[in-house]
């Protein structure tokens, strides 16, 4: 069987669609014949594709095409970007172009799988986190009674679409060491950003969040001997900068504090350098020695706020003084963080607002995100509540499309009216001329940290910068040059 895959992401600056060099494994894995054509590179705005490349896709022939979603907008408020529709102008393209089916699957959609399989009028889809499930779709696709039996599988069934639940991810089989069906190096010579999973899946509770929607809320490691032959295999290649793709990457301590000894142990510690996000929950100094001196060069704390009755309602276990401990442990340690704030929740006040930037300000915490608006994703505890509030454009509390849109599948903010008009104005105030504090305002130009057409970020990565897109912002505002990575002789990248 000749299969198709798409990457259809075209947000600058890029990331490697790693979702592709797994599920790339996979089929190889069962003797599948594939092809990629990543749209990666194509104009973001453009509504159709350049006839070249209808070109590529029709090139080879193919009896399915896989579609990986991995965002369904760009999750800011101030930018609403939705992705969707430029999805749904492909799928029907393709499938009058190709008229095979079209299979869908990825993080963003298995957000809302059947919703989305409707709305791009695809064939079938798999949701969740499970290679597996995808080679059973394909061992069945013309038999169409063993449906019913293919975990995360969503599929018409004459004029309705229907669906199983998806499988909890294991990370037990080989998928992942080899890297080879995306070209990394070619993505990271290019500045785009490479990933590793360490584990999949969140067992986090915050009611705003889609990753245990998408990923399943067990948690499951990669076995560290393919973790530690997938860096090797990368460095091989010249990418020697990662972003982990971890949810939380301290969740548990345990798997991190093993992570960490067998980087070092297998002699990488020095060849490399990644970026993470992590949790201030239990964070402290011994972890965090551990993490500096297996090449964690910074880390993105999901701190969301300061005051205790906003983090209770977001289902957030930690407190404020979690959060000056996480900044003493990595100021310790010597590891640039940033504190990504989720603002404008149930109950912010411009006393809370004040609150949270004063206590960031106080503990000296290195940057941070003031992300205010909270994207309301279907299938959290925040949707489920909103929800039950009644239509959408009465509830005082949410902007962004209010009409036809209970599925919310374009974006929808959470925006507590209790900061009164012109809260932007007053967020901006607070925060006034400090550069440890980043935006999500185009208009703030180095302290814009939505990382949807960031055009200082695609710069310094033409400049040679890698790594978190906020520690490039970090640099380039302090005038410091790209980072560097010790072993391997050079900046690891060209400049
Ligand atoms: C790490 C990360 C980042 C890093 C990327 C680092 C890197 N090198 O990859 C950074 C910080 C740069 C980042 C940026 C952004 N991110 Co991000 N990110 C993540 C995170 C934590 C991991 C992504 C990942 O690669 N996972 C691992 C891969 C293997 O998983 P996957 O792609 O889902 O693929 C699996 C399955 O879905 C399936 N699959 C995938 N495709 C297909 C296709 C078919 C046909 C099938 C059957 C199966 C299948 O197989 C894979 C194996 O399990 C996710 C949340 C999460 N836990 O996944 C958010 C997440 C994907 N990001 C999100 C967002 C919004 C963004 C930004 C748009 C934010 C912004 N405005 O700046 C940008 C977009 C960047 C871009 N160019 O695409 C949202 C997307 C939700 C949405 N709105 O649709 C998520 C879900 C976070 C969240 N909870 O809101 N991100």
């Amino acid at each position: 069987m000749e299969i198709l895959i798409i990457n259809p992401n075209r947000i600058r600056p890029p990331v490697a669609p790693l979702a592709l060099d797994s599920i790339g494994e996979a089929l190889s894995s069962r003797g599948f014949r594939f092809r990629v054509v990543d749209l990666c590179g194509e104009d973001p705005s453009a509504s159709q594709l350049p006839e070249s490349r209808w070109q590529d896709l029709e090139a080879g022939g193919a009896d399915a095409v896989l579609l990986t979603v991995r965002n369904i907008d760009d999750a800011y408020y101030f930018s609403q970007a939705p992705f969707l529709p430029q999805f749904r102008d492909l799928v029907q393209s393709l499938r009058e172009r190709l008229a095979r089916p079209v299979i869908l699957g990825g993080c963003g959609f298995s957000i809302a799988p059947e919703a989305i399989l409707g709305y791009l009028g695809a064939d079938l889809g798999i949701a969740g986190a499970e290679e597996r499930d995808l080679l059973r779709l394909l061992a069945s696709l013309e038999d169409e009674d063993a449906y019913p039996e293919i975990p995360g599988l969503v599929w018409r069934d004459e004029d309705r679409i229907r669906s199983n639940p998806p499988s909890p991810p294991t990370m037990e089989e080989d998928f992942f060491s080899p890297r080879r069906t995306v070209d990394n190096a070619s993505y990271f010579q290019a500045g785009g950003m490479v990933g590793l999973e360490t584990k999949r899946g969140c067992d986090g509770l915050c009611r705003y969040c889609v990753d245990p929607v998408a990923k399943g809320s067990r948690v499951f490691a990669k076995p560290l001997a393919y973790l530690i032959r997938e860096i090797e295999t990368l460095v091989e290649q010249g990418v020697n900068v990662f972003h982990l793709c971890d949810s939380e990457f301290n969740m548990p301590r345990d798997h991190a504090l093993a992570v960490c000894e067998a980087v070092e142990q297998a002699g990488l510690a020095e060849r490399i350098r990644w970026f993470t996000y992590a949790s201030p929950e239990g964070f402290d100094e011994a972890l965090a020695f551990r993490m500096a001196a297996a090449g964690c060069a910074g880390i993105n704390f999901g701190a969301d706020h300061s005051h205790p009755a906003i983090l209770a309602g977001f289902g957030r276990k930690h407190g404020a003084e979690d959060l000056r401990r996480t900044v003493e442990a990595t100021r310790r340690a010597g590891l640039p963080v940033l504190f990504d704030l989720l603002l404008g929740g149930q109950g912010e006040t411009r006393e809370t607002l004040r609150e949270a930037i004063e206590f960031c300000r106080e503990i000296d915490v290195p940057r941070v995100g003031t992300n205010c608006g909270i994207r309301i994703y279907p299938g959290t505890a925040l949707s489920r509540e909103v929800l039950k509030q009644g239509p959408l454009k009465e509830n005082p509390n949410l902007e962004g499309r209010l009409e036809r849109n209970e599925d919310l599948l374009y974006p929808v903010f959470f925006v507590s009216h209790e900061m009164g008009p012109g809260w932007q104005a007053y967020l901006t105030g607070l925060v006034r001329d400090d550069a440890r504090f980043l935006l999500p305002i185009k208009e703030s130009e180095q302290a814009n940290y939505n990382y949807n057409e960031n055009e200082v970020l695609v710069k310094a990565l033409r400049d040679g910068h890698r790594g978190a897109f906020w520690d490039i912002l970090r640099r380039v505002q302090e005038g410091l040059p790209p980072l560097a990575v010790p072993g391997s002789g050079n900046q690891g990248v060209e400049s």
